[in-house]
C-alpha cells in the first residue's frame, strides 16, 4: 500500500473510531466503570484488510483523542487501550487473510486473550484505582469476565457481518481476484 494511502486510511478510521468512542454505555451496574463502545471494531476492520500495526496505530490515536477530548482519565484509557490490543492483535494475527475457520479461531483467541488478560490487569489496576483491597476485586471479576467476554463478542459478531464488505469499498480491486 502507498505511504499516502496509509495516512489517509489510518487518519480516516482513527477519527471515525474517536467519534464512536463517545457511544459508551455500561453493561453491567456492578461495574458501571466498564463501558461499551464500538470504537475497537473500526481498529479491528483495519487490522484484518491491512495489518495488525495499523490496527493498533488506529486504535492508540483514537484512545489518545478520547483522553484528550472527553474523559481525561489515564488509567481508563490505557485499560481501553489494553482490552482492545489483547484482543485485536491475537485476532488479526490468527485470520491473517485465510479463510472463515481462521477468522473463527481468530475472534475465539482474541476474546479468550482480551477477558483472561484483563481479569488479571483488573486484579493490579482496581485495588490503587478505587482503593478497594483485592478481595472486593475477587466480588467484582466475574463482572469483569462477562463484561470482557461480552464486549468482544458483540465486536467479533459485527466484524463478521461487515469486513468483507469494507474490504470490498477499501480495496475494490482485490474484489475481482
Ligand atoms: N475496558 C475494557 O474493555 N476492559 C476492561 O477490563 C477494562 N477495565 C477497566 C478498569 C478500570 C479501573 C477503568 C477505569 C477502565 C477500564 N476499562 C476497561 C475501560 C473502560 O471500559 C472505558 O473504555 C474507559 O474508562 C474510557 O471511558
Amino acid at each position: 500500500m502507498k505511504n499516502a494511502k496509509k495516512v489517509a486510511i489510518i487518519g480516516v478510521f482513527a477519527a471515525l473510531a474517536f467519534v464512536v468512542m463517545y457511544i459508551e454505555f455500561p453493561i453491567f451496574p456492578t461495574v458501571n466503570f466498564l463501558k461499551y463502545d464500538p470504537s475497537d471494531i473500526l481498529a479491528l476492520l483495519v487490522a484484518f484488510i491491512y495489518s495488525p500495526t495499523i490496527g493498533i496505530i488506529v486504535l492508540a490515536i483514537k484512545d489518545i483523542l478520547f483522553f484528550i477530548f472527553k474523559s481525561g482519565d489515564i488509567v481508563g484509557i490505557a485499560m481501553n487501550f489494553a482490552a482492545g490490543a489483547l484482543f485485536i492483535v491475537p485476532a488479526a494475527l490468527i485470520y491473517a487473510n485465510k479463510g472463515k475457520f481462521r477468522e473463527i479461531l481468530g475472534y475465539v483467541i482474541g476474546i479468550v486473550a482480551a477477558t483472561g488478560g484483563m481479569a488479571l490487569l483488573n486484579m493490579v489496576v482496581v485495588p490503587y484505582y478505587w482503593k478497594v483491597p483485592l478481595s472486593e476485586v475477587f466480588k467484582l471479576l466475574p463482572w469483569i469476565i462477562g463484561f470482557n467476554a461480552i464486549k468482544f463478542s458483540i465486536d467479533s459478531v459485527i466484524n463478521v457481518i461487515i469486513h468483507k464488505r469494507v474490504r470490498g469499498i477499501l480495496e475494490p480491486d482485490e474484489r475481482k481476484i
